[in-house]
């Protein structure tokens, strides 16, 4: 027998033993589900096994690239680039042209994602200003065709959902960024910025010929699509080093995030804000420092969760994302 201290109900023999997640209590035998896991309540504990999961590729703030395993790197690119493809053949393909935007090495902007099925068939681009064209036709959203739906949940998002397991959601407002979230079954075979998608980051620099890049920087110039833009430098100037007092303005601001009583805390036991404070505090201070500072932290952050539950408006939802 042991003491049941979640429903408090007295003492109870251990197989009866209820489980918590996420503040809900779970009787014994009972299960939760998410994209990537199945999780049974025996004797008090979870029993979990792991179910293949949709990979996540993002471009955020203009530079920062996560590849769908998770590998964190920045591109100071000035240049379309190859985001994601199928190594084996040209199914889909997805380009990002990411730009120099202001004084400064370290400020760039996405400008625009095109994707191209069945080797060019079928060529969308959305544009920063949130224009769509669809084989260089201006096109009104909604539209739907074979193999391919675009609309607009909200006015600031614009969805791609494709027939063959890519979707692609692109942020417009403050700034344009993109998430490609990509089927399980592509596990392992695609190339470009977003990686190989074999759940393991440490390959996630391999180039087209087989050799390891060791930074993303030269990683990055390897998928430049145009071969006459500059390649991408890597940048290792902090730029919290070059004012003082920016920095302390965007750790204020950013800290937010972070803040255990703060207006996103109660997302913290879903979402680590850690990475979002470290990219978002590096994204303020580059805009800072090159004076497109705009002082909008209260913009939406990305579609992962991390909107304040007080402030959940609808450019958050209609997404699918946990
Ligand atoms: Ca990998």
């Amino acid at each position: 027998m042991v003491l049941d201290d979640i429903t408090h109900s007295g003492c109870l023999p251990l197989a009866q033993c209820p489980c918590t997640h996420s503040g809900h209590t779970y009787m014994p035998g009972t299960s939760f589900t998410t994209a990537c896991s199945s999780c049974t309540c025996f004797g008090g504990l979870w029993q979990c096994q792991d179910q293949p999961c949709p990979g996540t590729c993002s471009v955020q703030g203009g530079s920062h690239i996560s590849t769908y395993d998770k590998k964190t790197y920045d591109v100071h690119g000035d240049c379309n680039y190859l985001l994601s493809k199928k190594c084996a053949d040209s199914s889909f393909t997805v380009l990002a042209e990411l730009r120099k935007c202001g004084r400064t090495d370290t400020e760039n902007c996405l400008r625009g994602v095109t994707l191209s099925l069945n080797g060019g068939d079928t060529t969308i681009r959305v544009q920063a200003s949130g224009g769509v064209f669809m084989n260089s036709i201006y096109t009104q959203l909604p539209v739907s065709a074979a193999n391919i739906t675009i609309f607009s949940p909200t006015s600031f998002f614009i969805l791609v959902q494709t027939g063959l397991g890519l979707q692609v959601q692109v942020q417009l407002v403050p700034l344009m960024q993109v998430y490609l979230r990509l089927d399980p079954a592509y596990h392992g075979q695609m190339c470009g910025l977003c990686g190989n998608f074999n759940q393991n980051q440490a390959d996630d620099f391999m180039a087209l010929s087989g050799v390891v890049e060791g930074t993303g920087a030269a990683f990055s110039n390897t998928w430049k699509t145009q071969a006459a833009c500059p390649n991408a430098k890597n940048i290792f100037e902090d730029p919290c080093s070059l004012s003082v007092e920016n920095e302390n303005y965007a750790q204020h601001w950013c800290s937010l995030l972070t803040n255990r009583t703060g207006p996103f805390s109660a997302c913290h036991s879903t979402i680590n804000p850690s990475p979002f404070y470290s990219v978002r505090v590096h994204e303020r201070l580059g805009w800072a420092v090159g004076g497109g500072w705009r002082g909008a932290l209260g913009a939406p952050l990305p579609h992962q969760g991390l909107i304040p539950p007080t402030h959940t408006h609808t450019a958050s939802r209609g997404l699918g994302e946990p």
